[in-house]
């Protein structure tokens, strides 16, 4: 399997993240991706090829301009302002409050946050860019005749909505993948969600629509990140009723009950008779994970990717999170052979 990969992604080295009442070193940091290609090539998955240059117009085809143009322009305007440490929201427009865009770039930043765990830093709109292009550059080789691609994205992006930057994410690549997909003549694309986070940002981009059906495993919303949105009843709305699905499992679910569910996700999306499927793959399901509470061990990683290739689709492979640094190249590598029948 091809790797699409971009040393770009170094260029997000955000130093914070408040977490717990503290300003920790991040967990999305950029050792993350390189344990991920180390792996790629010790295990000689494939070829290893950086991305193609798509430009901005299949961005701004997922997210909103004003969006994309605020992030373009976010940092330079921070340091502008000449606040000392990284861009960190710390307001919003919570309820019954108004819904006004503010003019200062400190207002903007907390009215284009959905969370406050993100800081924006130098490099990261260059770093996001680049992620969005690792993640069309695997669309375009599906499109060209691969089965599978691996695009290793950094920074992830399924918590990113069209209009907002949180929980790690910046541009949401397999949202920008699965419209550009569409827009090159896919008629129906899947994308199956596997991170151990319910992915708020791609269920809101296509919850309404039918031609992009989302599944999702994760943890039960009730009970960790990202708190407000991820419950089993949100099925999608108007003509996209019935084309979101989700999964939510309790604190310390292992891979039985997981996997129960991956098969139901799995049965829906050959229901759905997908041209090809997309999966945001997070490895922080796996047992040691810092920040999350499931149980899967390496193993599980291999029968997940043997379980996908069951229904036979073209499939993209999108990285998202997976903190346990160790380990992420193990268990995401893990998947990719699961899926080629190796291991
Ligand atoms: C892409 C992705 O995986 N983003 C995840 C962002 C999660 N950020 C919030 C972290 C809060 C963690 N609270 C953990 C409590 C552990 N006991
Ligand atoms: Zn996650």
């Amino acid at each position: 399997m091809e790797t699409i990969f971009s040393e770009n992604h170094k260029l997000r080295h955000s130093q914070t993240e408040l977490y717990g009442g503290e300003l920790v070193y991040p967990f999305e940091r950029p050792t993350r991706a390189e344990y991920v290609i180390s792996r790629v090539r010790e295990t000689r998955l494939g070829p290893v090829s950086g991305p193609d240059e798509f430009g901005m117009d299949p961005i701004n085809a997922t997210h909103a301009p004003d969006f994309v143009e605020f992030l373009q322009t976010a940092w330079p305007r921070w340091k502008e302002a000449r606040f000392k440490g990284e861009a960190i929201p710390a307001a919003w427009p919570a309820k019954r409050m108004s819904d006004k865009r503010p003019n200062f770039i400190e207002g903007q930043l907390c009215y284009y946050a959905l969370c406050a765990d993100t800081s924006i830093s130098e490099g990261t709109w260059e770093a996001a860019y680049a992620s969005a292009q690792v993640a069309l550059t695997g669309a375009e080789r599906l499109l060209t005749g691969a089965h599978g691609v691996f695009s290793l994205c950094r920074p992830p992006g399924h918590h990113a909505t069209a209009d907002m930057f949180g929980g790690y994410c910046f541009l949401n690549n397999a949202a920008i993948a699965a419209q550009y997909l569409r827009d090159k003549g896919a008629a129906r694309v899947a994308i199956l969600d596997i991170d151990f986070h319910h992915g708020n940002g791609t269920q809101d981009i296509f919850y309404d629509r039918n031609d992009v059906l989302y599944v999702s495993l994760h943890g039960d919303p009730m009970d960790t990140f990202p708190y407000f949105l991820g419950h089993a009843d949100e099925a999608g709305a108007g003509k996209g009723e019935g084309f979101n699905l989700n999964f939510p499992m309790p604190p310390d679910t292992s891979f039985g009950l997981w996997r129960a569910a991956l098969t139901q996700g799995l049965e829906r999306i050959a229901e759905f008779d997908a041209d090809m499927l997309i999966i945001s793959l997070g490895v922080d399901t796996f047992e040691n994970d810092p920040i999350s509470f499931f149980k899967l061990k390496s193993d599980d990683f291999t029968t997940t990717g043997k379980d996908i290739a069951t229904i036979g689709l073209p499939t993209l492979f999108i990285m998202e999170g997976g903190y346990d640094v160790e380990e992420i190249g193990i268990n995401a590598v893990n998947v990719l052979q699961g899926f080629e029948g190796v291991g």
